[in-house]
């Protein structure tokens, strides 16, 4: 039996390197609460995101539920299904009702032909995803955020290092959330940041990310503990350093697969686009079963019998999670729900050996002649 293969692995500095920045902290017993390390790796991620402002929060989820807290969001909020849980948990959780808008069946963004058909007099927002680092069609969308007075959240979770048009991705909308989780290109173990360009939506959102604390004596706000601790940040400002390696190698990964599975009839594979830099966060491939000769879960079922731990990154949709039983008509979504039902993300690491990339493409083309 081969090793296994897990859909993805956690990009790491060396220990030494680790260690080395860490080892002030023994010094200063600072642990968290915006020290050093957090102001460090802030100052380093606002120049490499070219961003105008950027704070640092736990987690990417939690920089989506705080920004929608500090926007002042309220009533309805256009968004997509086709997406990790925290993206509707965000919403849900600030006592907003999602409108769940369908999405484009080549890049699985939201679909902005359906955008205006879904607002309403209580609609504040629109919280597009751009899934694996597909960007969302952002001047269609400023256009109608702009005609309806709505706030634009960016879920850039999958998006680290992007830019579109030679601008950080991070740069659009009102506020672009990322997530610096594990499995991400970039990570700071778990981590997450708010780009944002309004200074007084900034000063909203650091105080909720300390319980809505303004000064020593004033509680403002109703808020959170979601500070990045020192140990988190050290690790982030090493990753950073060598972020353009890892891209190029996810981006040789990438191309492995794309050589061997473009063209091949009942595969589709994500969009390239000459106006955006890409950081190779996800290698999604959709299944049509009646071209390919084999389902998804065909494909699923045979890597994993060959230790290949391939996921169905975004199945189930959002809307017919078991927390949200009816509430939401899926069938008002029958884009994402077909792609859900189909979509399978291979392996894809800076360190995945191009003979396992082939073994998994092996794999999975074996099953379309086989079962065709
Ligand atoms: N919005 C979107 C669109 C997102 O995709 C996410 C997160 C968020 C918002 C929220 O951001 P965070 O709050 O998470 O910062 C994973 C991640 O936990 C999650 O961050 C990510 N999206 C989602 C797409 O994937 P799981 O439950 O699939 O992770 P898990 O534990 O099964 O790990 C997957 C593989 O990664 C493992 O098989 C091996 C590898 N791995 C995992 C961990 C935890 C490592 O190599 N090292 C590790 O430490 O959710």
């Amino acid at each position: 039996m081969k090793d296994t293969i897990l859909v993805t692995r956690s990009s790491m500095p060396s220990l030494e390197e680790f260690m080395e920045e860490i080892a002030p902290i023994w010094e200063s017993h600072w642990l968290t609460n915006m020290g050093p390390e957090h102001t460090k790796l802030q100052e380093q991620l606002q120049e490499y995101l070219q961003v105008e402002h950027v704070d640092l929060l736990t987690n990417g989820h939690m920089a989506l539920e705080l920004s929608m807290q500090a926007l002042g969001l309220r009533g309805e909020v256009i968004t997509t299904p086709f997406t990790f849980a925290s993206t509707t948990h965000a919403i849900v959780r600030n006592g907003l009702k999602p409108v769940f808008c369908d999405v484009d069946p080549e890049d699985f963004t939201i679909d902005v032909s359906k955008i205006e058909d879904l607002i309403t007099e209580r609609t504040s927002a629109i919280v597009p995803v751009h899934v694996y680092g597909n960007i969302c069609r952002i001047e269609e969308i400023e256009r109608i955020a702009e005609k309806y007075s709505l706030k634009v959240i960016y879920d850039a979770a999958h998006t680290f290092g992007e830019t579109y048009k030679g601008r950080g991705i991070g740069s659009y909308g009102d506020v672009s959330c990322f997530s610096f989780h594990a499995t991400k290109v970039f990570n700071t173990i778990e981590g997450g940041a708010v780009c944002f360009r309004d200074p007084e939506f900034g000063r909203k959102l650091y105080n909720l990310k300390n319980f809505g604390i303004r000064s020593q004596e004033c509680v403002e706000a109703v808020g959170a503990n979601a500070k990045m601790n020192e140990f988190c940040a050290a690790m982030g400002i090493c990753n950073l350093r060598h972020i353009d390696a890892e891209i190029r190698k996810r981006e040789a990964v990438s191309t492995h697969y794309r050589e061997r599975l473009a063209g091949v009839k009942g595969l589709q594979l994500n969009p390239v686009r000459d106006d955006v830099k890409c950081n190779y966060g996800y290698f999604p491939v959709v299944f049509h079963e009646e071209e390919f000769g084999a389902s998804r879960d065909d494909v699923f079922l045979a890597l994993k019998q060959e230790g290949i731990a391939a996921r169905k990154y975004f199945y189930p949709i959002t809307s017919s999670f078991e927390c949200y039983r009816d509430l939401y008509d899926v069938d008002e979504t029958p884009v994402a729900k077909y792609l859900g039902d189909r979509v399978l993300t291979l392996p894809l690491y800076a360190d995945l050996p191009p003979e396992d990339a082939d073994r998994i493409c092996d794999i999975l083309l074996r099953c379309g002649s086989s079962c065709g």
